[in-house]
């Protein structure tokens, strides 16, 4: 397989006017039937992209093609000296009942519960029938659905325009939607299933009466309505935020159980991962129903960015991923204490995006070749790609940032565009985001180190800051990038700010100079993490517990703690630190915080995790020495705090459910506080968690509780897991939890995993499955980086490379870090990936293997 380049880019030959599609599903088959009105742009050939479709039928303005007249290789239909306007007739046949790599159309379930759903992003649609599926070919569709009528529900994007039975075969019905935006192939979406619905409107602030439907199984409607809600807050907030109203008639939400990642915006007809859409106070934990409503709000604001604006190539994947995940947690931060939500998505980035950078995956937001797009669906992409637009929009503010966004939607409405345009966009007030583009060309993690000076004769504080950024093979050396450092300046005494500012560090090194400043102040940098960099500044460990009393920003009083910790764990990384500084600290703000901000003070005690501290150490990473560190840590703190956990505990009693920021806050605390109690082994302790087990009000609490019992080994451990699997035997997504719990419990070895993947529930053919114990077991070195548990996880990516090889590729890319192993693991990992190597076939998993060994 090839690799494709950004500078290759051509623009298509020839546009699509329209494309009408005929779907007939059948038993053991389908048959596709296209017309493309197509005319040409520029000269060159018509190039069409096809994979796994067995051509019936060709034509060309009404003439049947003959073999000459065209060329079919390589997963391209190629016609050559066609006139310039063409209208092309194609009949397929597909086969969506053996499609296991989910991509495509494709069939999910079983038994009677099977249902036949779409996945075209990136480059599914060539998966049902010839086409220029590229993002910057855009068309209006009409498709025709037609499948016997025991699947009710025939949905594809737009309006619904005729439905009817079928004379000649009255087992069939069938159905006309008509989408009127110009769409690429990748936003299509088809579905033939049995669902029920949940419906209701909206009417949007340009006066348009909305539709809006969630369709799932029977059993699981009722708990569609937290979906239903986030929808309808999302349309609104981005009315509010951006000046955005839907353009639709109808929206449209199918949730399907086998899905490859979260969710998908196809225009008008999302089709969403049950785990992602479904949610309920007995099944669903708080932190899993708060990414509910974060992901149907990422999927609803692609309607804008994305669909109405969509990417000219799939090199600008960051344009549409990038921005949504920016507004989509710019929602989410409304929607709690926006110093938590900025929490959670920087631990995110720091546990995964910061180790992508930091290893052979390594590549720019804006990626500049690829063998299989799939493989760049990344954390880099997505993450880092949002931290980027929150750059610029930090260093705009609020009014020129939304003239920006305003210009960019007035500009491009309608089109496939590039970062550059984005950029240009937004720098209608402001030339100097134009500056930000090297962001998205240069991979790796800029470190940012500093030290200040105080001069108490001229009253001046400077702070030198200076950049680095490792060199990553293949790219250009590294150049300074333009870095936003959020600063303030306390006073020592007062514990009051003297000074705010943000420091724009552009160069490689830079001085930036206070005037006025009576005695030397403790300097907070990098507020609200306002740059995707590590930061090494010279603090004293009492300055960082000055700072978890003092700050006023929330984010930073965890920022310090982490910054403690890691300085407490990972030594190497700056000074040692003496843990009874961070203990005291932490021991005086718990119970004044707990009162206050429960959810943020459940945050504070945060210990990175195996991984995400794995993830720092360069060279030499031992997992067995992380992992005692930590649990040493983490045991330490149980203990310094023993005597407040049961006065926490008791403080936040079970009461019934509310699913407000706050009851949330007090659930998280609870658990965390539960936790920590069972450690320092608190009298009652045990007993506190079954009880919180059998009388919990929701799953948070009666989650939080089975989590506790499994990791510390209570004596009824087993009896609980038992009861769990009992009491929601009948839940999937509730069955993932039972299985994840497992296998990431501190003391799964190889042995555990085994037995889950032997269990008669377990699913092969089922992402959420897999990843329930594959993906959980990841989240224990120690067992993972041993030879048998590397065998059972490099027997998974051989068995599904074939089968569904996004996902192999996925599970694959975990093992990045191999290369950082003391030996003999690293060794042993080494022949391992060789071994792999040899075995698969998939170019996606081929594609990431060679970049994760190094070659
Ligand atoms: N755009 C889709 C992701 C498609 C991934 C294909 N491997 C979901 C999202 O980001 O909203
Ligand atoms: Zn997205």
């Amino acid at each position: 397989p090839s690799k494709i380049n950004l500078k290759d880019y051509q623009k298509p030959s020839f546009d699509v006017e329209t494309v009408s599609l005929d779907i007939k599903l059948f038993e053991d088959h389908a048959q596709v039937d296209s017309t493309l009105k197509m005319v040409r742009q520029s000269a060159g050939d018509i190039v069409l992209f096809g994979e796994d479709l067995e051509l019936l039928a060709l034509s060309m303005n009404g003439e049947a093609l003959s073999a000459e007249r065209y060329e079919l290789s390589a997963g391209k239909l190629t016609i050559s000296d066609a006139p310039d306007e063409v209208t092309l007739a194609l009949q397929v046949r597909i086969c969506p009942q053996t499609n296991t790599a989910l991509e495509g159309f494709y069939m999910a379930g079983s038994g009677d519960e099977t249902m036949f759903v779409t996945q075209c992003e990136p480059e599914g649609f060539r998966k049902i029938t010839f086409y220029p599926d590229r993002p910057d070919v855009l068309a209006i569709f009409t498709t025709r659905l037609e499948a016997d009528k025991r699947y009710p529900t025939l949905l594809a994007n737009g309006n619904l325009v005729e439905a009817g039975e079928m004379i000649d075969a009255p087992n069939r019905h069938y159905a006309i939607w008509h989408d009127p935006t110009n769409k690429p192939s990748y936003l299509f979406a088809c579905v033939v299933a049995d669902l029920d619905v949940l419906a209701d409107s909206y009417t949007t602030s340009e006066g348009r009466e909305v539709l809006l439907e969630v369709y799932a199984k029977s059993a699981d409607i009722d708990k569609c309505t937290v979906g239903m809600q986030a929808l309808k807050d999302s349309m609104q907030w981005d009315e509010v935020n951006y000046g955005r109203a839907y353009d639709l008639d109808r929206y449209m939400i199918v949730a399907v159980s086998q899905f490859n990642m979260g969710a998908m915006e196809n225009k008008g007809l999302n089709i969403f991962n049950t785990a992602c859409v479904l949610s309920s106070p007995e099944t669903t934990t708080d932190t899993r129903s708060f990414s509910v409503k974060a992901i149907i709000a990422h999927e609803y604001f692609h309607n804008w960015t994305g669909n109405r604006i969509t990417c000219r190539d799939w090199f600008q994947l960051c344009l549409k991923e990038g921005f949504t995940v920016y507004r989509d947690q710019s929602f989410s931060a409304d929607q709690q204490s926006s110093a938590v939500q900025r929490i959670d998505d920087v631990a995110t980035l720091r546990a995964h995006q910061f180790a992508e950078d930091a290893g052979p995956l390594a590549h720019p937001v804006r990626p500049e070749s690829f063998v299989e797009i799939n493989n760049f669906y990344t954390t880099t992409v997505y993450e880092k790609g949002a931290e980027i637009v929150r750059m610029i929009a930090n260093t705009l503010g609020a009014d020129d940032f939304r003239k920006g966004t305003d210009e960019y939607f007035r500009r491009y409405d309608g089109q496939a565009v590039t970062v550059e345009d984005f950029l240009s966009a937004l720098s209608i007030t402001n030339g100097k985001v134009e500056d930000f583009i090297d962001w998205y060309r240069q991979p790796g993690t800029p470190v940012v180190s500093g030290h200040q000076d105080y001069d108490s004769a001229t009253q001046t504080l400077t702070i030198t800051l200076s950049q680095q950024t490792r060199h990553v093979s293949g790219f250009d050396a590294p150049k300074p990038l333009p870095i936003p450092v959020a600063t303030a300046l306390f006073d020592k005494e007062s514990g009051k700010i003297i000074a705010e500012s943000m420091l724009l560090l552009d160069q490689a090194t830079q001085t930036f100079t206070f005037e006025g400043v009576s005695a030397e102040p403790v300097v907070s940098l990098l507020r609200d993490f306002s740059a995707p960099v590590q930061l090494n500044y010279d603090y004293q460990d009492e300055d960082l517990a000055f700072l978890l009393k003092h700050e006023t920003n929330g984010f930073n009083r965890w920022q310090v703690t982490q910054m403690l910790v890691n300085r407490i764990l990972l030594p190497t990384q700056g000074t040692k630190s003496n843990p009874d500084v961070y203990l005291a600290a932490l021991a005086q703000t718990l119970p004044v915080l707990a009162g206050e901000d429960a959810m943020l003070a459940a945050r504070l005690l945060d210990i990175p995790s195996a991984q995400e501290l794995a993830a720092a150490i360069p060279e030499d990473y031992d997992p067995e020495v992380v992992k005692a560190q930590r649990e040493g840590l983490y045991q330490q703190l149980a203990e310094a705090l023993k005597d407040q956990w049961e006065m926490l505990y008791k403080q936040l009693p079970l009461h019934s459910y509310e699913d407000s920021a706050e009851a949330r806050g007090e659930r998280a605390l609870r658990n965390v506080v539960l936790d920590m109690a069972l450690s320092a082994n608190v009298e009652g302790a045990v007993e506190w968690a079954q009880q919180q087990y059998d009388n919990a009000s929701c799953m948070t609490e009666r989650f939080g509780a089975l989590k506790a019992m499994v990791n510390h080994q209570v004596a009824n451990a087993d009896a609980y897991l038992a009861d769990f699997y009992q009491r929601f035997q009948a839940d999937d997504l509730v069955i993932d939890l039972w299985f994840s719990v497992q296998a990431s419990a501190d003391n799964v070895n190889a042995d555990v995993i085994k037995s889950l993947l032997a269990h008669e529930d377990f699913d092969w053919n089922t992402p959420n499955r897999v990843r329930s114990v594959i993906s959980a077991f990841t989240s224990q070195p120690t067992a993972l980086w041993t030879q048998q548990g590397l065998d059972i996880y490099t027997d998974v990516i051989k068995k599904l490379d074939d089968s569904n090889p996004m996902i192999a590729s996925r599970l694959l890319q975990v093992l990045a870090r191999w290369n950082t192993l003391a030996e003999p693991r690293r060794q042993m990992a080494h022949s391992q990936l060789l071994d792999v190597q040899q075995q698969v076939s998939s170019k996606h998993v081929h594609e990431s293997l060679s970049s994760v060994l190094g070659a």
